[in-house]
């Protein structure tokens, strides 16, 4: 624990489900902090789609740090940083670490693509991977670089994304664990979550599994209990911008429609919710207190 805060390894030492929300800013934070979340994914594909470019290690390891430091300042739950492949080689990784660690976050996840990377999900996207032992040094750079020993450090897995097989997915995880990672997540873009229930209980090693269920929802807390307690965690890894996206374009287009707001009047935050979100109350009371 840090003073009142659990750690994320405090909140792994149970046996529940951790539960974690994708952000892209301190607000989206907040509301997933609101709405009961665990933990907070700081999402570099959520940081690229706020920026309107591809999730192709276009934006920097600064702008990222800058998103990740400003959801710690504002938030309580933990915050597991996606570093995307570390911006670089083992060196990067151990700098980034550093650099992560005292922004803020609870956790980093290391991708074993090459740099630069080409985002998960696209249909025909390039997923090259490094060699197993240049990740390994990627894992331990991180392990060294951390400060304290409850920064967890996640070794991600592209193999099931790369179209590597079940094997080579299983060989590399076993190969992360022996290079000393907290827990190790496994990524996939089947539209059903066959291959990642077949990749769950094919898994023999010790490290608990962190899953993200993009494409294959039908996956959730039960269906993945079924699975025996292996997945310790599950990231819901782009519905925050997908939400804002949706509920922006829908406003937008019906206002353009109406010659007017008077329409979306009810169906959309009223000012003093963003009020809230923003901590007027706490601003008006200190102007109250120390303007004269
Ligand atoms: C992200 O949210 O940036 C992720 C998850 O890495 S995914 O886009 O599914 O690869
Ligand atoms: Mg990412």
């Amino acid at each position: 624990m840090t003073g009142d805060i659990p750690t994320l390894r405090h909140k792994l030492s149970g046996s529940e489900l951790l539960h974690v929300m994708a952000t892209h800013s301190p607000l989206s934070a907040r509301l997933a902090e609101e709405a009961g979340f665990d933990a907070l994914w700081a999402s570099g594909f959520e940081l690229s789609a706020l920026y309107g470019v591809p999730d192709a290690s276009f934006v920097s390891m600064t702008q990222h740090l800058d998103m990740t430091r400003a959801i710690a300042a504002q938030v309580r739950l933990p915050i597991v940083a996606d570093i995307d492949t570390g911006f670089g080689n083992a060196n990067n990784v151990f700098h980034a670490i550093r650099e992560y660690e005292r922004a803020g976050a609870a956790a980093v996840v290391i991708e074993d693509k090459s740099f630069p990377k080409v985002t998960s999900l696209v249909a025909g996207g390039r997923q090259d991977l490094v060699r197993i032992e240049e990740f390994q040094g990627k894992i331990e750079a991180a392990l060294a670089a951390r400060r304290s020993a409850d920064f967890l450090v996640i070794a991600r897995c592209e193999a099931l994304i790369a179209g590597l097989g079940q094997q080579e997915a299983l060989a590399r995880c076993q190969a992360y664990e022996r290079a000393g990672a907290d827990l190790l997540l496994i990524h996939s873009k089947s539209r059903t979550p066959d291959e990642i229930e077949a990749f769950v209980r094919a898994w023999n090693g010790k490290l608990p599994l962190v899953i993200v269920p993009t494409s294959y929802p039908e996956l959730d807390a039960q269906r993945i209990a079924a699975l025996g307690g292996k997945v310790r965690m599950v990231i819901y890894g782009n519905h925050a911008i997908r939400a804002a996206t949706a509920a922006m374009a829908d406003t937008f287009r019906r206002i353009r429609a109406d010659g007017g707001a008077l329409g979306v009047q009810a169906g959309i935050a009223p000012v003093e919710e963003i009020f809230r979100l923003q901590g007027m109350e706490d601003f008006k009371r200190l102007e109250k207190k120390y303007l004269r």
